[in-house]
């Protein structure tokens, strides 16, 4: 029995030396010292030995296994100090805090509030319709002839024969003004579609502003004042204009409007194609059938209308070089604006 307790102490020396995860304390604690563990099997076969082994036995078994708990001990606590460093994550609240990324508006919807903001200054309201128009608003109510070309397939998106994707915001005036008797003073942005091959000038959708102005007596004077207000307000005090002759179906005096070119100021340049100028935008005064497809009497109402692409007002603004860059979520220019 001696020689057993003798024995069991060097193995549990042995096995002490080797503990170092925490399974394995876990392991030999039970193996030794647990409940059904080697000591207590020891202590439990004490009572059937000859009476006078007894004391003897049971005092050396008792020795054992409170050395061996006490070394136990000693053994996990030095263990337990080199191992929570390890596993719990550290934090150094002295560091500095990480910024999160922070979006902000698109440049388009940007230029549309810088725009917006000037017609605003003069009195026009921001009106909204559908992008998923009747053919009746896009092209008929605006006096746009059944033989037009740009009726065709190829520069429109029909979705069948009435339904259409509207290709100019003038479907929005229209709306307003079959709900609105005048005085109307409105712009109306949004996306337009158009089935063209994209390039560097060229997108099946884009962005327009159009505006609106109707009332009694609204002459092509108030039209160059607005416009030359708006042109000096965008691009600068000392922004020149210029009108010239063009043709719409929908007005009549119809021109299109260019400004001294931002670049070159004037002098020729590659943007402007060394003229000097550049086209901003098309204009106009409403033809009188646009007023009786909306039920305005057109003896007693004039008016004038206009619409500018904003992705072609944002690259004069901004020196853009590809119409592209607004579609393709490239942060790195994106973040330039
Ligand atoms: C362009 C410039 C233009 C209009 C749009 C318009 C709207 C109504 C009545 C009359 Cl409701 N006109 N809008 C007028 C002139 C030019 O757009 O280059 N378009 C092809």
């Amino acid at each position: 029995m001696k020689e057993e307790l003798l024995e069991l102490r060097q193995k549990a020396d042995k096995d002490l030396k080797e503990l170092r995860l925490p399974e394995d304390i876990e392991r030999f604690r039970v193996k030794y010292l647990g409940r059904k563990g080697l000591l207590s099997e020891f202590l439990s076969r004490i009572p059937s030995l000859p009476q006078e082994e007894r004391p003897v036995i049971g005092r050396l078994a008792n020795e054992i296994k409170v050395d061996i708990s006490k070394r136990f001990e000693e053994t996990t606590r030095a263990l337990g100090e080199k191992q929570p460093r390890t596993t719990i994550p550290i934090q150094d609240v002295s560091l500095p805090g990480r910024t999160p990324p922070i979006g902000h508006r698109h440049p388009l919807i940007q230029t549309i509030g810088d725009i917006k903001d000037i017609f605003a200054r003069m009195g026009f309201q921001v009106a909204f319709g559908p992008e998923v128009e009747l053919e009746y608003y896009n092209f008929e109510a605006l006096n746009i002839p059944l033989d037009h070309p740009s009726r065709d397939d190829f520069d429109t998106f029909y979705l069948d024969d009435e339904v259409l994707l509207r290709s100019q915001t003038s479907t929005v005036q229209i709306r307003v003004m079959q709900r609105q008797k005048p005085p109307i003073r409105i712009i109306a942005p949004g996306k337009v579609f158009r089935p063209d091959t994209v390039d560097a000038r060229h997108s099946f959708m884009f962005h327009q502003i159009e505006g609106l102005m109707v009332d009694e007596g609204v002459n092509f004077a108030h039209l160059k004042g607005v416009l030359t207000l708006f042109a000096r307000a965008y691009f600068g005090p000392d922004t020149r204009m210029r009108f010239r002759p063009s043709f719409f179906p929908f007005t009549e005096p119809s021109a299109e409007v260019e400004i001294s070119c931002t670049l070159c100021k004037g002098r020729g340049c590659s943007v402007c194609g060394s003229t000097g100028w550049l086209e901003i935008l098309g204009a106009g005064m409403v033809h009188p059938n646009v007023f009786k497809a909306v039920g305005y009497d057109a003896e007693k109402y004039t008016g004038f209308a206009f619409g500018m692409g904003i992705e072609r007002i944002a690259m004069l603004k901004y020196g853009i070089d590809d119409i592209r860059l607004f579609f393709e979520n490239d942060i790195r220019f994106l973040s330039q604006f």
